[in-house]
């Protein structure tokens, strides 16, 4: 079905940015350039901003966010600057938006409506389109207007650009339905996809240590991955170059390898029903033994991301794994001074802050030397020595422990291997899910899991696999 809702990508047109800042937020109402970060969106969506306009007020307007006499500055500026289409930095209700069209007689999109035609237009693989468009949907459905019907006078002729395409008044009604229709088929499509993923994902964590990237949009992830392994995830400097997640083996010394996971970046107020869709695909990211929180360390809103990169880890319930701070582009830190916010302007200062981090360079290598040691210790800190009884008719639990383990002392009796092995709890896991009757150290082996590795605490909610959080809870 064509809902007319997809075809919104803003090439080239001429924008303007607005938004109202409320006096309660303090940290945006300081920065010196608080539009920055909308300024990149656009631009990575294809626009060209051409001017911007921020109202301070102690609360948004309910009927057009900003006040009448600055909207009636937005029409002028518009009308001058011939503006294809006006971006507001906060999500608008659908009236809101409705009413600041009508008196702006141009195309106006909000943060979400932004983010999400940047997303659409990145989405390659299946999932990753899925997701998409069930957001786009369900968010766009509800704002769903005889889109910009008006414009035929402004442009002088047929309205060009983002939703254009979309339905007639008289549409809107049917269009709905066929809407929500369509949302329950791409979340049943979505969920057989996912499905098969988790299993992939959760195979792989159970053989082999598995470390994630994780960071705020432009981070440098791609760059780190792509220097560490033999690469092949899409760097640049844009907003969500990345959308879905790669995993390529990573060597961290010695014959040890671990498993390293690109992943999508996160952003502040990503759209609600984004974040719903994207859980899956931060699936990497909850199951990952180890993860590398990597920061923009010369960014001047690095704080704040970083804030925001565990408020969202967090959210989705990547709570137990050890968490190590990369301070990335540290070769561009030298000196660099910022005004109007408490970003740390050296490395010093941002050890002081977080006196665990590691300090790297993507771009030139320093620093891996150390990101390498923290992940190999991270890796073998997990291992136990045991001892294992294996039933001399299993030779394959004894093949896969001799393959991934380091098996030290091999004995027998009448009816058991006996090995004694350095192993992690994912070898164990897998024999476990392999078959295998064994006991360790001479133990029951549920019993002695429990006493080799003590459970973090950790919500019985957040054991069951994101998928099935996805399907069904609406959003
Ligand atoms: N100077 C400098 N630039 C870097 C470094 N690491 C990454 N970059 C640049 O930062 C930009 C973003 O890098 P990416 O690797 O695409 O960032 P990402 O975190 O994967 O971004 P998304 O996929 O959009 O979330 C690119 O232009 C990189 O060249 C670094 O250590 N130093
Ligand atoms: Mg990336």
């Amino acid at each position: 079905m064509e809902t007319g809702l997809r075809d919104g990508s803003i090439q080239s047109e001429r924008a303007f940015l607005a938004a109202v800042i409320l006096n309660s937020d303090e940290v945006t109402a300081a920065s010196s350039d608080p539009l920055s970060e909308l300024r990149a969106l656009a631009q990575t969506a294809g626009v060209e901003p051409v001017g911007q306009m921020v109202q301070f007020r102690h609360g948004m307007d309910g009927r057009t966010c900003f006040g009448k006499g600055k909207l009636l500055e937005l029409e002028a500026a518009v009308k001058e600057l011939r503006v294809g289409v006006v971006i507001f930095d906060h999500e608008l209700s659908p009236s809101q938006l409705r009413n600041i069209e009508k008196q702006l007689s141009c195309k106006v999109l909000d943060r979400s409506e932004l983010i999400l035609d940047i997303f659409a237009n990145r989405a390659t693989t299946r999932a990753a389109q899925l997701q998409v468009e069930i957001a786009q949907l369900e968010y766009t459905a509800p704002r769903l207007r005889a889109m910009w019907s008006h414009l035929g006078q402004v442009t002088g002729g047929s309205p060009m650009g983002v939703g254009t395409r979309g339905p007639g008044e008289q549409q809107l009604e049917i269009d709905r339905r066929l809407v929500s229709k369509r949302i329950v088929a791409l979340k049943r499509e979505l969920s057989e996809v996912q499905a098969r993923k988790s299993r992939e994902v959760q195979a792989r964590c159970a053989e082999h240590f598995t470390v994630g990237i994780v960071g705020y949009t432009n981070a440098g992830k791609s760059t780190l991955f792509n220097a560490l392994t033999r690469g092949g995830a899409f760097a640049n400097d844009q907003l969500f170059a990345t959308l879905q997640t790669r995993t390529e083996s990573w060597s961290v010394g010695g014959a040890n390898t671990v498993l390293l996971s690109d992943t999508v970046g996160f952003i502040q107020r990503l759209p609600h029903h984004l974040v719903a869709s994207f859980r899956a695909t931060l699936e990497e990211t909850v199951h990952s033994h180890l993860l590398l929180l990597l920061v923009d360390s010369a960014d001047p809103r690095s704080v704040a991301q970083l804030a925001t990169v565990r408020e969202v880890l967090d959210g989705i319930g990547a709570t137990t794994q050890p968490r190590i701070v990369i301070l990335n582009k540290v070769d561009k830190l030298a000196g660099m001074p910022k005004a109007g916010s408490d970003a740390p302007t050296s490395l010093a200062q941002w050890l002081e802050r977080e006196p665990t981090a590691i300090a790297i360079s993507a771009l030139t290598g320093s620093g891996f030397d150390n990101l390498r040691a923290r992940a190999l210790e991270s890796m073998l800190g997990e291992v136990r020595e045991v001892v294992l009884r294996i039933p001399l008719r299993d030779g394959r639990a004894v093949d896969y422990l001799e393959s991934r383990a380091t098996v030290s002392a091999r004995d027998y009796d009448e009816h058991s291997s006996i090995l004694t092995a350095q192993v992690a709890r994912r070898h164990l896991d897998q024999l476990i899910a392999m078959g295998t009757r064994f006991t360790v150290n001479d133990l029951p082996v549920h019993e002695a899991l429990k006493a080799l590795w003590p459970l973090p605490e950790k919500p019985i909610e957040q054991r069951i696999p994101l998928h099935e959080r996805l399907v069904g809870d609406g959003a």
